[in-house]
Formats: structure tokens, C-alpha cells, sequence
């Protein structure tokens, strides 16, 4: 295992499950960390948690300008960012398209595509140049197993998908490394997003099985991010032992 000692990682939403998690763990291998979402109380909480010399950034990744902004001007000595773990992200509905809102999906289209690239494409020349980094982006078997409702949600995610292996492929030669973990179902807010609150129906989600940990995915990135410097993963699918690949769907009249 790689130590991480002296290494900077930024991940985004770092202010709840996935996301903190992976801070957690960042920070006990021993990166310092930059933790952004737009929940400052809650992202300070998190980095007093942590081990490691940490530093606060409230960020919408939605907006184009407060990205570049901020994310351009990060003080030292965590302005070389090493690790870029684009976890922010969401699924809102799951409603049929016929019916979904529109502006459901435009968000998800705005946190989970056009955020991820907004905060990839500020941070990447940087890593290029130092031919030295490290982009995991959080993916989902949403983008390679069709659900229904999981229309735009997994439409998002096959974007990531996507993006992360063309990153792969205009980064061969340099030291840059880019892995997409795709998670079936962990336990977090993820589902009381989705359902705007409504705790009854997200709990029932994961009612009666053993869904991931947002700590399992974690020590995943972790994994991802340690190994030598020449072994690249491209994509990393899990599940959870209880959790599988439904029948195709026919419907007979
Ligand atoms: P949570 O709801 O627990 O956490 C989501 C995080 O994303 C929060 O920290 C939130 O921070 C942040 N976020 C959301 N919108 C924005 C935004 N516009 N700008 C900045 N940060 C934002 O869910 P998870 O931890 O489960 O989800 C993390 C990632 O993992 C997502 O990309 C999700 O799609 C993916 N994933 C989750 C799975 C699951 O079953 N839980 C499975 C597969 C993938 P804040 O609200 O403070 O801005
Ligand atoms: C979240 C997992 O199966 O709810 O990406 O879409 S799922």
C-alpha cells in the first residue's frame, strides 16, 4: 500500500455518508483533506474528526463560477491536490419519465454530470502537470442496470461512466490515474434525498437486507488510491451480497 502521507485530497460532498466516509479514511492513511459541500456546519464537524491538517471549502458544484473560483485559489499547503474524489451527487424521484419532474432531473443532470466535470476539468491540468493524481469518480450500477425511475439518476451515472474512461484515455502517459466506483446499494441520506425526506420510505429500502456502508465504499477508494503508482483501476462494481440482477421484464396480455 502507497502511504498517503504529504498527499492532499479534495472530495466533494464530504459532508455526509460516502463522502465523509471517505474523508475519514483519507485522513487515517494520512492525507490532509479539503472537504467541500454546501453544509459548512456539517463539513466542520467532519474535519474535527479528522487526523490530518484539513480545510473547509462551501461549494455549490453547480455553479460553474464558484467551482473555478474556489477551487483554483486553495490555499497551501493544500492548493496541490492529489486525490480527487467527485463524490457529490444525488438521485431525486422515481417517478416514470412520462411523469418525473423535469426539474428533479435537471438537477441531477447539474450536481452529477455538469458538477463532476466543472470540478474535474479546474483541478486536472494541475494534476497533468505535476504528472502526479488521482481522479475516482462516484458512479452506480444505476448506469449499467436499467431500473424503473431510474430514467435520468442512472442516465447520470452512465455519464460518469463514460467520462471517467475517455479521462483514462487522454491521460495515457502521465501519471494520472482515474478509477469509477460503482456502488449498488450503501446505507446513507442517499434514499431520504430521493424521497425528499420522507424517512418511512427510505428506511423500507433497505428494510429485511444488509446494504453496503458508506465505510465499505470508502475503504474501496482507498484501495483504488494506494496501489502503486503504475496499477490503474478502471472500474470498480460492487453490490451487497443481498442485493442482484432482476429478470427482464415482459408484460403479457
Ligand atoms: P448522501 O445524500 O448521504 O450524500 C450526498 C453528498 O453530496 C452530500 O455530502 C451533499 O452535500 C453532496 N451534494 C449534493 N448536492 C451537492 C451540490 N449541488 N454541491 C455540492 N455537494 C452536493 O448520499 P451518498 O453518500 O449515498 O451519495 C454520494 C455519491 O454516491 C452520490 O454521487 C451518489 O449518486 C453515489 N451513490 C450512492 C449510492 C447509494 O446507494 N447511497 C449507490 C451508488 C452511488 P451537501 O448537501 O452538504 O451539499
Ligand atoms: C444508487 C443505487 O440502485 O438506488 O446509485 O440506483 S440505486
Amino acid at each position: 500500500m502507497e502511504p498517503l502521507n504529504g498527499r492532499t485530497a479534495l472530495v466533494t460532498g464530504a459532508s455526509a455518508g460516502i463522502g465523509e466516509a471517505c474523508a475519514l479514511m483519507l485522513s487515517q492513511a494520512g492525507a490532509r483533506v479539503v472537504l467541500t459541500g454546501r453544509r459548512r456546519d456539517r463539513l466542520e464537524a467532519v474535519a474535527a474528526k479528522l487526523r490530518t491538517p484539513s480545510h473547509v471549502v462551501e461549494l455549490d458544484v453547480r455553479s460553474r463560477s464558484e467551482v473555478e473560483a474556489a477551487l483554483s485559489a486553495l490555499p497551501a499547503p493544500f492548493s496541490e491536490v492529489d486525490i480527487l474524489v467527485n463524490n457529490a451527487g444525488l438521485g431525486l424521484g422515481l417517478e416514470p419519465a412520462h411523469t418525473a419532474s423535469l426539474d428533479d432531473w435537471d438537477t441531477m443532470i447539474d450536481t452529477n454530470c455538469k458538477g463532476l466535470v466543472y470540478v474535474t476539468r479546474t483541478l486536472l491540468p494541475g494534476m497533468v502537470q505535476r504528472n502526479r493524481g488521482h481522479v475516482v469518480n462516484l458512479g452506480s450500477v444505476a448506469a449499467i442496470y436499467p431500473y424503473p425511475g431510474g430514467n435520468v439518476y442512472g442516465a447520470t451515472k452512465a455519464f460518469v461512466r463514460q467520462f471517467s474512461q475517455n479521462l483514462k484515455a487522454d491521460l495515457v502517459g502521465t501519471r494520472v490515474r482515474v478509477t469509477d466506483v460503482e456502488p449498488g446499494m450503501v446505507q446513507t441520506d442517499f434514499s431520504l434525498v430521493r424521497f425528499r425526506g420522507d424517512a418511512a420510505r427510505a428506511n423500507k429500502v433497505y428494510e429485511g437486507m444488509e446494504p453496503l456502508t458508506a465505510t465499505d465504499i470508502a475503504d474501496i477508494v482507498l484501495f483504488c488510491v494506494t496501489r502503486p503508482a503504475h496499477v490503474n483501476l478502471n472500474v470498480v462494481e460492487v453490490m451487497p451480497a443481498d442485493q442482484g440482477f432482476g429478470p427482464f421484464n415482459v408484460k403479457r396480455r
